[in-house]
């Protein structure tokens, strides 16, 4: 065997390579560091062939090497979420800016100043783990705070309000919005048939739907996302005294959406999109970043709002009651490994640490035991708590709870029960509960007996809905009327049709008759509610457009780049583009590059059919006249230029880009702009969406 040090990638430390006998290329190492071993440490001879009777014989039962191997491969898998099964995380750190030490004593509320580890995790809701980044979906927002008195887990969504009142509807709920049980199919996608029957039947779902059909459900990045804890919540402070709260996550970047059109186009170049996003932001540095705000309210104030907290269908207007920010998280680590934390990561509405309390929310008090029952079914043994991700830390761990499957702790002493009398505290076995210091319940007073019901206050089921819908701006509503347009012709029975149909008059009369126009059927009168929708003051804080920083930060601009184009012009817009924080991409025909005016090589981030407009938030063409007329007969540059001009995204181009964008039938508009000396029109433009392009290219409902 031929020999030859350091070839081949990844080679450990002190590792030979070598040739083998069947000429493939092998890696070999001599020492107790660097040697490839068996779980149980045995050092291994050969990782490229099994052990076999005679060089053409059968391969031996005997090779413990090859079983351990295969078996532990066969068991890589662990059972997926049954919701939120796809999802991406990172580490960062919460820091507290305004103490809430009047309402908590939880430590890491109050005391200001101080930073606390966190690990979030984004996640879609219906589909399954291997599922696209950008369906329709609520986006899960779980935030494990790693505080000193216990792991504390945020476990909200980028939707205030929910589907259900009552955790009791919750499978129902899921299975209905899952690939159907016979067909398989859809994956990830709510727009079928058992879904909008369920919706139907399920009055209660009304304002969750107007979220779920807006822009909110079809976000432009993880990082630009919304986070709500959605259930209301207590606090608790050193008196005991509760006060009701809500808790808020606002993205620094704005809350922003991809187009549906746009979404749809994503999840075939891209299913990795938010994933991919997500990571190369923090890689790169540019740091995800919310404000972290609360609604605090007494029992009195609560008691005079014309609606019950306690009813997950329903938020409370910042008008109302505003948002209180005193905090701020940073998310600035990716995970070292996939699988050990954003796989392994076990979410627990339970954890709190002292100060913070739930609320009697019936939607709340069912997740109470549902996370806890699920990990054991997803992570297999009541030691999950246990895994490096899901282990608190900053505080000491101690109970008496022992053994059970994969216990990876080795407790001391015989004391393993409580009260106990042979160990002090400090030490093994010597823990007890601290009356003063620990979690303690709000005291509650209940007023009934057992009741199986839904509370009155829960049964009005329109008038935020309502209030959702008419707050939105007129293309916000647009695009929610066409999303529940687009929903509902994929619905193939045409009594789920009308009873979501009639329900929508309850909302909106205008609402119902525009979807009814967008699928040419006649409008059902509205459904009767079981309260009849008040009008509630107008919300603008529920709007996205309009409110959203004008910047580059965190947006892309794709240059698209043939032969002789004019370097100055590809030099300026990348410098523009950096200068705000954007991120420019080269994209050619060839991934190799082009050669430039000047002569100069300019390799691409991307090839052109590999890197659709879609990907992109602008697009400047920087093309020469003979490669303009060679992109004129090739699809995706067509291709490029049409979906950038339908998504409403700012085009710049060259003179010579013309005939592209005139076989692409872009009219002209103020987000169109021709270069020439003008590329900070180029950014300004780019900074957000051509709204005002949208009646020209897409009929709306
Ligand atoms: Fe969840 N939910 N949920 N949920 N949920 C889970 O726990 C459940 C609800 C949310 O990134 C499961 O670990 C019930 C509301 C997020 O790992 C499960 C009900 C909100 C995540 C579960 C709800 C959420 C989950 C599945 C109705 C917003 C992903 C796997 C009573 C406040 C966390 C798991 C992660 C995950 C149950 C409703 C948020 C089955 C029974 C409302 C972000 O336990």
């Amino acid at each position: 065997m031929a020999t030859s040090k350091g070839r081949g990638r990844g080679t450990a430390k002190s590792a030979d390579t070598f040739l083998g006998a069947g000429g493939e290329l092998h890696q070999s190492s001599d020492t107790a560091e660097t040697r490839l071993t068996t779980n149980h440490g045995v050092p291994i001879s050969d990782n490229q062939n099994s052990l076999k009777g005679g060089r053409r014989g059968p391969t031996l039962l005997e090779d413990f090497v090859l079983r351990e191997k295969i078996q532990h491969f066969d068991h890589e898998r662990i059972p997926e979420r049954i919701v939120h099964a796809r999802g991406s995380a990172a580490h960062g750190f919460f820091e507290l800016t305004d103490s809430l030490a009047d309402v908590t004593r939880a430590k890491v509320l109050s005391e200001a100043g101080a930073k606390t580890e966190v690990f979030v995790r984004f996640s879609t809701v219906a589909g399954g783990a291997g599922s696209v980044d950008t369906p329709r979906d609520v986006r899960g927002f779980a935030v494990k705070f790693y505080t000193k008195e216990g792991n504390w887990d945020l476990v909200g969504n980028n939707i205030p309000v929910f589907f259900i009142q009552d955790a009791i509807k919750f499978p129902d709920l899921i299975h209905a919005v899952k690939m159907e049980a016979d067909r398989g199919y859809p994956q990830a996608a709510s727009a079928h048939d058992t879904f909008w029957d369920f919706v139907g039947l399920m009055p209660e779902s009304t304002h969750m739907i107007m979220w779920a059909m807006s822009d909110r459900a079809i976000p432009r990045s993880f990082r630009m996302m919304e986070g709500f804890g959605v259930n209301t919540f207590r606090l608790l402070n050193a008196d005991d005294e509760p006060t009701f709260v809500k808790f808020h996550w606002r993205p620094k970047l704005g809350t922003q959406s991809t187009c549906w059109d746009e979404a749809v186009k994503i999840a075939g170049a891209e299913p990795d999109y938010h994933r991919r996003d997500l990571y190369e932001a923090i890689a790169a540095g540019d740091f995800p970043e919310w404000e972290f705000g609360v609604q605090l309210l007494s029992q009195a104030e609560a008691d005079a709002l014309p609606f019950d907290i306690l009813d997950a269908t329903k938020l409370i207007p910042e008008e109302m009651v505003p948002i209180r920010v005193v905090g701020r998280m940073v998310l600035d680590r990716n995970p070292d490994n996939f699988f050990a934390e954003t796989e392994q990561v076990a979410f627990l509405p339970t954890n709190m640490p002292p100060g913070i309390d739930v609320s009697e929310d019936p939607l709340l008090q069912g997740r109470l035991f549902s996370y806890q029952d699920t990990q054991l079914s997803r992570l297999g043994t009541v030691n999950f708590h246990q895994i490096p991700i899901n282990r608190a830390k900053g505080c000491p761990f101690q109970n008496l709870q022992r053994d059970g499957q994969m216990q990876t702790h080795v407790f001391k002493g015989r004391a393993n029960y409580e009260p106990n009398s042979l160990a002090e505290a400090g030490e093994p076995g010597g823990s007890r509960a601290d009356p003063a210091g620990g979690f303690r319940s709000a005291k509650i007073p209940l007023d009934e007996g057992k009741i199986r019901l839904r509370s009155e206050s829960f049964a009005d089921h329109y008038s935020h809905a309502r209030l959702f819908y008419r707050s939105q701006t007129e293309i916000e509503q647009a695009h929610l009327a066409s999303a529940i347009v687009f929903e509902l012709s994929k619905v193939t029975l045409d009594h789920v049709r009308d009873r979501v149909i009639a329900n929508l008059g309850n909302v909106d009369a205008g609402l119902a008759e525009r979807v009814a126009t967008g699928l040419n059927i006649d409008l059902p009168s509205p459904s009767k509610p079981a309260i009849a929708p008040k009008d509630m003051e107008m919300s603008p804080a529920l709007r996205i457009v309009g409110k959203y920083p004008a910047t580059l930060k965190g947006r892309a601009v794709g240059i698209l780049v043939t032969d002789g184009a004019d370097n100055a012009t590809v030099d300026a817009v990348v410098t523009a583009v950096d200068a705000e924080g954007g991120k420019a991409k080269i994209v050619a025909p060839k991934i190799g590059g082009v050669t430039l005016k000047n002569g100069k090589t300019l390799k691409a981030d991307g090839q052109l059919a590999g890197s659709p407009s879609v990907l992109f938030d602008a697009i400047a063409l920087v093309l020469s006249k003979d490669g303009c007329a060679q992109l004129l007969n090739d699809g995706a540059a067509l291709d490029f230029v049409l979906n950038a001009f339908g998504h409403l995204k700012a085009i710049g181009h060259t003179a010579d880009a013309k005939p592209l964008l005139d076989k692409a039938g872009v009219i002209a508009d103020p987000g169109v702009i021709q270069f020439a000396g003008n590329i900070a029109d180029f950014v300004a433009a780019a900074r957000t969406r051509q709204w005002g392009r949208e009646p020209g290219v897409r009929t709306l409902a």
